[in-house]
């Protein structure tokens, strides 16, 4: 018994064309046109509809905790299910006094495991890095988390990582295979203009935005490239916002160099000036980086277009806006005690169909690489993010006639608002398979809790390979 999908328009990272797709158990079986039909088989007319891959969101929060404010968890990965999303992958902050694999291995088993709703990885965070922890990280590779992130940014706070941390990432990863990737903002020049601003009154959450500004990130940015040339290995630039951020990694990659990134879709679309709206409400928009102005955004969108960033990620962060600000409003609160981060699992890939493909800034098989393949190559996530035989029956159905608006209301994410709020909305996804089996039906969650599985990396992933 299997799923002929039939009529659709198949999109790839590479072209679009007419055919059928059929799965058989947890695999995509055949693509090509009339397909037989066998007995049993579920039959499902896609003409008109779109057959995507899978997304796969690479940037997920479901563990950050900031401030003693944790977002929620997997038990909300549904909203990546009726957002096409079907592979998320986490960033898990290493425990002080803990190995690498030991925290990924609790996590996986305490938080994931018989909860998440689409199938997941990790990356591991680093956050102390002692000489036995820089000798795990080849074994991460071979565990199945050939990732890591370090945290340029954030001062103070237990999960900075400095550039001695950095480097001896870079030199090591490479051993195995294990793509570093940085959260590239210069921490001391962050904690300078915020204690500067705070002194000068100018708590608001707008003045987020001012104690980071674009320079922040290209210094950042500049600096892990020179240190991923000394260790003469690649890097991953996770979450670029700016202009003066991707000229250093066009001109590192000019230069040769194995230096790649992704953006985020509230870069695209939001500004600096939602974190200036009244009455606190700006506390929604504080995510890090901050939110840029248009020239960012105009660059962000060639950028993606023409392949100078690889991925676009949703860097989702679950917390509620209430939270967010009795955290950073009265007396002697600021923008700086506001949790990072904004909830963005369920629209980014209506987001990046509404205002990428629909405003003709994207082309389908755009979205499809930035959304879905690259993500998969980049994680070394071999059967995912492709519809090719062999691959798994993560499919999206996605109908472009649809018509809505974006909002809290119709979101699974848990939290009680969207940065999104009011957005028109055209197209969505219509059904998804998640290895072969049916997890959304008109746009509606239909699967069960617990049926997303572990999926372990490959070492060596498209950083590696030019
Ligand atoms: N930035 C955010 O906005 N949230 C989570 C962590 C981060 O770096
Ligand atoms: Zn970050
Ligand atoms: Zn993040």
């Amino acid at each position: 018994m299997g799923v002929l999908i039939k009529n659709g328009t198949v999109v790839t990272a590479e072209s679009e064309f007419q055919s059928d797709v059929y799965m058989e158990g947890e695999t995509i079986a055949a693509i090509g046109k009339n397909l037989p039909q066998k007995d049993g088989d579920e039959v499902i007319d896609a003409a008109g509809k779109y057959i995507l891959p899978g997304g796969v969101d690479q940037h997920v929060h479901f563990s950050f905790t900031y401030n003693g404010s944790k977002v929620r968890g997997f038990e909300t990965s549904d909203a990546a299910a009726v957002g096409g999303t079907t592979t998320l992958i986490e960033f898990v902050n290493q425990e002080k006094g803990k190995g690498l694999i030991e925290t990924l291995e609790n996590y996986k088993a305490s938080d994931a495991d018989g909860i998440a709703m689409v199938d997941y990885a990790f990356h591991s965070v680093m956050t102390d890095p002692r000489e036995e922890v820089i000798e795990e990280i080849p074994k991460m590779a071979e565990a199945g988390y050939p990732t890591m992130k370090l945290f340029m940014a954030y001062k103070g706070m237990f999960f900075h990582a400095d550039d001695d941390a950095i480097l001896k990432a870079l030199q090591k990863g490479k051993e195995a295979g294990v793509t570093i990737m940085v959260h590239a903002e210069n921490a001391d020049m962050i904690d300078v203009l915020t204690k500067q601003l705070i002194a000068e009154g100018k708590t608001a959450p707008y003045y987020h935005a001012v104690s980071r500004p674009p320079v922040v990130e290209a210094e950042a940015t500049r600096r892990a490239i020179y240190l991923a040339e000394l260790a003469d290995a690649p890097i991953y630039i996770v979450h670029v916002t700016c202009r003066e951020a991707l000229e250093e990694i066009k001109q590192a990659y000019s230069r040769g160099q194995a230096v790649y990134g992704e953006t985020c879709a509230h870069y695209l679309v939001l500004d600096t000036e939602d974190l200036a709206k009244p009455d606190f409400e700006g506390a929604k928009y504080v995510c890090s980086p901050a939110l840029r102005t248009e020239e960012h955004r105009k660059a962000l969108w060639e950028a993606v277009d023409r392949k100078w960033l690889n991925a676009i990620s949703s860097d989702h962060c679950g917390f509620d806006y209430e939270n967010q600000k009795h955290m950073g409003f009265g007396e002697g609160k600021s923008f700086a005690d506001i949790p990072n981060g904004a909830p963005g699992l369920q629209n980014r890939i209506n987001i990046l169909w509404t205002y990428g493909v629909c405003q003709g800034k994207l082309s389908p098989s755009r979205l499809v690489d930035l959304c879905c393949t690259m993500p998969a190559k980049i994680n070394g996530l071999q059967t995912k993010g492709r519809i090719e035989t062999g691959c798994d029956g993560d499919i999206v159905i996605f109908d472009p006639d649809y018509r809505g608006t974006m909002s809290v209301k119709n979101n699974l994410e848990g939290v009680d608002y969207s940065p999104f709020e009011g957005f028109e909305q055209k197209g969505r996804p219509d059904t998804v398979f998640l290895r072969g089996q049916k997890i959304v039906e008109s746009g509606k969650y239909i699967g069960q809790k617990g049926q997303g599985k572990f999926v372990p990396g490959k070492p060596f992933g498209a950083a590696y390979k030019g």
